[in-house]
């Protein structure tokens, strides 16, 4: 009975997501779904990028977390549309309720919609938002093991933010383990080494969405999403 609930909901998810993709399409827009940890640095990354590609690309942001709107406020100084959504519990953004964000968004010219997930690595991995691709981001402080004890999402993602390079020091973050445990997950995908508070490593971050922009306007879509 469970398993029946489960598919249903996961069943007509799925269709918001096909309708939201539909739509990007249609407006040439990119969606990126990021996802990590809590606290792994996810805001602070994207209103650093966000404010060094301001020249370059026109964003909107989507921020899903269990409650509050601390997260969307911390996006005020830039001015760019932004929508905080809540979950009221659930440790996942789903495609219906992110559709809401899409539509709020509707009215702006963008070019890119960065989707915050709520901060983890399970759950968020399972459900499809109707984004182009997802993001995974850990941050040196969390450890080199987590691709070996989550590995669907970073089986999934189109690439791979490894956050807060400044604490290196301070913590014993194996990168050599690090890449051995994603290419065991069998991922296809780029890792960009970042830190956000000095904004180093940023700019291939930029590249690589400017290109992947590029690509879904040329309609190379389908080599933006991992085959399942
Ligand atoms: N040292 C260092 N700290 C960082 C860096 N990026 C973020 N932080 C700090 O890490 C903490 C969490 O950052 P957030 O950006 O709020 O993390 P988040 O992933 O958005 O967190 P949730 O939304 O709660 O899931 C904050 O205290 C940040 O200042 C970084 O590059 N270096
Ligand atoms: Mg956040």
């Amino acid at each position: 009975m469970e398993i029946k609930v489960l598919r249903d909901i996961l069943e007509h998810d799925g269709e918001f997501a096909r309708r939201t993709r539909e739509d990007l399409r249609g407006r040439g827009v990119l969606c990126l779904n990021l996802i990590g940890a809590p606290g792994s640095g996810k805001t602070t990354m994207l209103r650093s990028l966000i404010a060094l590609a301001s020249d370059r690309l026109r964003f909107g942001v989507i921020i899903g977390d269990i409650a509050s709107q601390l997260d969307a406020e911390r996006f005020s100084p830039l001015g760019i549309p932004v929508v905080q959504l809540n979950t009221g519990g659930a440790c996942h953004l789903s495609a219906r309720l992110t559709r809401r964000g899409f539509e709020a968004l509707a009215s702006n010219e963008l070019d890119v919609v960065m989707v915050e997930n709520v901060g983890n690595l399970a759950c968020p991995a399972e459900f499809d938002l109707g984004e182009d691709a997802k993001l995974s981001m850990v941050s040196v402080a969390e450890g080199h093991d987590k691709p070996v004890k989550y590995p669907l999402l970073f089986h999934q993602a189109a690439a791979h933010i490894l956050s807060k390079t400044d604490l290196d020091p301070f913590v014993d973050f194996d990168r050599d383990q690090y890449y051995a445990a994603l290419n065991a997950t069998g991922h296809r995908a780029p890792v960009f080494p970042i830190c956000a508070k000095t904004g180093e490593g940023l700019d291939a971050v930029i590249d690589w969405i400017a290109g992947m922009l590029d690509a879904k306007r040329k309609g190379r879509e389908p080599g933006l999403r991992p085959e399942a």
